[in-house]
């Protein structure tokens, strides 16, 4: 029985980390992930500049859900790329984006021109930062952005995108996908701009409310988008499955979907990284009862109905 996987040739141990924003802010709780059970880590999504973000409180979680309005909270690119670059290892996770799509390109010039040798997921789908649309709804400008990126950028690079609900949507976005040399896709991020009510009020404190729906509220959703792109990108484009997983049996539903690693973001932020203990056992269970002994014996095998 093996949880082994595999992205852009990086070898995992495990198909469970966190998900970027997660627990990956400071070295101290990256060096936590890199000590719990988890596959690897990914870095809390840096932007050009350090950030304090937005007004607390602005995290209001549990197990059956979370919303967020961080708003890009950050140490800086060049914090990330310091810390990366003493650990130097190929099997790490870099999350960068920039609040215009020039920040965007001076920042991944710089992790291109960097020692760092691991993996980059472009975050296209941060729906926190006041006045900033989802970059990854406007499909002509996620276009061209990634033709800039790919003009400069050679190491391997992934895009982090929002949750979509339409079927056409699933089309429009894995026709353009499909025209880089992307190493993966993480769905999903976030349900942008969902409303928590505690007695009468908002639960948290920025942009009147609103904010990033996570956790099991939101495993459907992310389900239906690992799977849609499952079905339509090039097979060359590994799927990262991130939303609602707080069970083995949530990944195992994942990889089921096609996921070929697994991210936990609210349920991480509310147990901590033991977590990763935990899901490793479950899922390794849930394998078990189905007579599968590696991840690749039914990743994207999901059935459908006859008829
Ligand atoms: O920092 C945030 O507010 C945040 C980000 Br960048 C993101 O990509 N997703 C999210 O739910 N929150």
């Amino acid at each position: 029985m093996t949880l082994t996987t595999q992205i852009a040739n990086q070898h995992f141990k495990s198909c469970l980390m966190n998900a970027a924003g997660v627990h990956c802010q400071t070295r101290e709780e990256l060096n936590e992930i890199l000590d719990s059970q988890a596959a690897t880590f990914v870095t809390k999504t840096a932007t050009s500049q350090a950030r304090k973000g937005n007004p607390e409180p602005r995290y209001v979680g549990n197990l059956h859900g979370s919303i967020n309005s961080m708003g890009l909270p950050n140490l800086g690119i060049d914090y990330y790329l310091d810390y990366l670059s003493e650990l130097d290892r190929s099997d790490l996770f870099l999350s960068v984006t920039g609040l215009s799509k020039e920040e965007i390109y001076q920042v991944l010039h710089k992790v291109q021109d960097a020692s760092f040798n691991g993996l980059i997921e472009l975050n296209l789908s941060c729906p926190n930062v006041v006045g900033k649309p989802q970059t990854a709804y406007d499909f002509e400008l996620m276009h061209e952005i990634l033709i800039e990126v790919f003009s400069f950028v050679n190491k391997p690079l992934g895009v982090k995108l929002p949750p979509y609900f339409d079927l056409v949507h699933f089309d429009q976005v894995a026709a353009i996908l499909n025209q880089f040399p992307l190493s993966f896709v993480n769905s999903v991020n976030s349900i942008g701009n969902g409303l928590w009510i505690q007695d009468q009020t908002v639960a948290i404190k920025p942009k009147q409310g609103f904010g990033g729906i996570g956790g099991a509220a939101i495993k459907a959703t992310a389900l239906a988008n690992v799977h849609a792109f499952y079905q339509r990108l090039n097979d060359s484009i590994a799927i990262i499955g991130t939303g609602g997983v707080a069970s083995g049996r949530d990944a195992f539903e994942h990889i089921l979907c096609g996921a070929s690693m697994v991210q936990v973001g609210t349920a991480l932020m509310e147990e901590g990284p033991q977590i990763f203990e935990r899901l490793n056992q479950e899922l390794k269970a849930e394998m078990t009862s189905y007579g599968y002994q590696k991840i690749e014996d039914y990743r994207g095998k999901l059935q459908y109905m006859e008829g």
